[in-house]
């Protein structure tokens, strides 16, 4: 058995990741999550009629995985090591340093669903309704509905032949129902906030934690801002971060506040003051136009 599985805060696209690929490489490959799903995941899963997948209790050597959507260690479920790894699909920066050869398979698309389902084309294997529902969710999600510089000419074709399957004819729209769900905030914790999408980043050996909220509207979010830097800034110094940013992005205006709290350093690299109050218009992606910019420190 050889369990498919994706980052630690599970967003559509890795979790629609595992549960396709699992499907297309057929019974000996078990879909896993490695955390709770978002409100989006949820609403896709039970949208498209699709099981959640479970959570392993722990991971033992024996264990093979073969992950999607992620490839660094840190974004690994806890305990999973090189040795236990026999494949990885992904469409971030690879991380990853092992002794064998495995299985890898990488596209600087917009979303490891968009691998997965021109896997499913190239091979002629049926999609049903729902599974290319799925997909195309996975991809809307993480392009921001086409919108993120990530996203490529192959998203959108992918995105075009999916909506076609599962008889979706206002691919926008759907778009907006997702990111509705992701915008249901208002019962979330700060901390439920700061994490529901976070990924941690190893820099030249400093621990940066990076998380992401996409609204329909920024402003959904804007009175919480002393309470949510608060609760950073507590969670920095609990687990020892350089620093932490939670960018805000609002998916109509198409840009983000940056929400930081850390070393200096990283105020000077984003251009921005101790109370985070500029707009970068144009800024809707992590690994695109964040990560790039934190190898300078
Ligand atoms: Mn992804």
């Amino acid at each position: 058995m050889i369990y498919v599985i994706g980052h630690k805060s599970p967003d559509t696209d890795t979790v629609v990741s595992a549960v396709a690929y699992a499907h297309l490489m057929g019974e000996d490959y078990q879909p896993l999550v490695a955390g709770d799903l978002n409100l989006e995941s949820a609403f896709v899963l039970e949208k498209f009629d699709i099981d959640i997948p479970k959570k392993l209790a722990s991971v033992s050597k024996e264990n093979k995985f073969f992950l999607v959507d992620h490839n660094e260690k840190s974004q690994r479920l806890n305990g999973i090591t090189e040795e236990n790894i026999v494949g990885i699909l992904d469409h971030h920066k690879m991380d990853f340093c092992n002794y064998c050869p495995i299985d890898i398979i990488i596209k600087p698309c917009g979303s490891s669903c968009t691998i997965i389902a021109e896997m499913f084309f190239d091979k002629g294997i049926k999609l049903d309704k729902n599974m290319a529902g799925a997909l195309l969710a996975g991809i809307l999600s993480d392009t921001v509905i086409f919108k993120s510089p990530t996203c490529i000419d192959l998203d959108i074709n992918i995105a075009n032949k999916l909506a076609d399957i599962a008889g979706i004819s206002d691919i926008n729209a759907f778009g907006m129902e997702l990111f509705s769900k992701k915008s249901e905030i208002q019962n979330k914790t700060d901390e439920e906030i700061i994490n529901n999408d976070f990924k941690e980043f190893d820099i030249k050996d400093k621990k940066i934690g990076v998380g992401q909220v996409e609204l329909a509207d920024a402003s959904l979010v804007m009175a919480r801002k002393e309470n949510i830097l608060k609760k950073q800034k507590e969670i920095l110094e609990r687990d020892n971060y350089f620093a932490i940013i939670l960018m805000v992005t609002d998916i109509i205006k198409e840009g983000s506040y940056l929400w930081i709290v850390g070393d200096n350093l990283i105020f000077d690299v984003f251009e921005n003051d101790m109370q985070s109050t500029k707009f970068y218009e144009g800024l809707m992606s992590r690994k695109k136009q964040i990560l790039p910019k934190l190898s300078n420190i």
